[in-house]
């Protein structure tokens, strides 16, 4: 699989944080072909597929979907592109996810940007979002906190000890964000 892969960026942060929002941008100038993890999950919901109701249960409650689930997702997206670049969105969110991916792939991703937030101002804009999303509620929103407190914050660790992490500062205006993680990604692109 290290053919299909040239190099790859991945997108850490809380729930909220701007993760998605902060994709598009990117793609468009640096050439990446975009995979949300969520995306492509809420998909397998959506089309009816065999693990579609098992993935709607989980995301319900704010947990984490098996790895192999969505490993094999990303991957099939991989395979469907002539693209060898990637940024991928929320992905991997648990020390085993990120294990299971590195194996397949061959690789650890380039570049990690984490989006730092605080909880309060994530918590504010997922129920403000009113787009009609399963997991954007009271109840599943703490969990989707906990959840990325408990098992994806140790993944941020793991990339910042390897010193490929670059954390970006969540609390501000799009468009302060935006400049910021153009700056990372130009430092970045030779
Ligand atoms: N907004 C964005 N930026 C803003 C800014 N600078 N100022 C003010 N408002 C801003 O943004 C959220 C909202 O805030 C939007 O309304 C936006 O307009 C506004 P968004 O860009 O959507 O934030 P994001 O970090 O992408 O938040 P999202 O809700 O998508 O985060 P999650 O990480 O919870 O969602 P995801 O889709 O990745 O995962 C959903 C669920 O799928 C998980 O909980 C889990 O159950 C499952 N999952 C897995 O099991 N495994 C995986 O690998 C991935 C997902
Ligand atoms: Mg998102």
């Amino acid at each position: 699989n290290s053919q299909l892969v040239s190099s790859y960026i991945c997108k850490s942060g809380g729930p909220g944080s701007g993760k998605g929002t902060q994709c598009e941008k990117i793609v468009e100038t640096y050439g990446f072909t975009h995979l949300s993890a969520g995306d492509l999950l809420r998909h397998e919901i959506s089309s009816k597929s065999e693990n579609g109701s098992m993935i709607l249960e989980i995301i319900k409650e704010g947990k984490i979907v098996p790895s192999e689930v969505t490993v094999k997702l990303i991957l099939k997206s991989i395979s469907s592109t002539d693209n060898h670049k990637f940024l991928i969105d929320g992905f991997p969110r648990t020390e085993e996810n990120r294990v299971a991916y590195e194996r397949i792939i061959g690789a650890e991703p380039n570049l990690v940007l984490f989006f730092d937030c605080p909880e309060e101002v994530m918590v504010k804009r997922i129920l403000n979002r009113k787009q009609g999303r399963i997991d954007d509620n009271d109840e599943t929103v703490k969990t989707r906190l906990k959840v990325f407190k408990e098992l994806s914050l140790p993944v941020v660790k793991y990339y910042s000890k390897k010193g490929i992490l670059h954390t970006i500062n969540g609390d501000r205006t799009e468009d302060e964000i935006s400049s910021q993680v153009r700056e990372v990604l130009s430092a970045y692109e030779p």
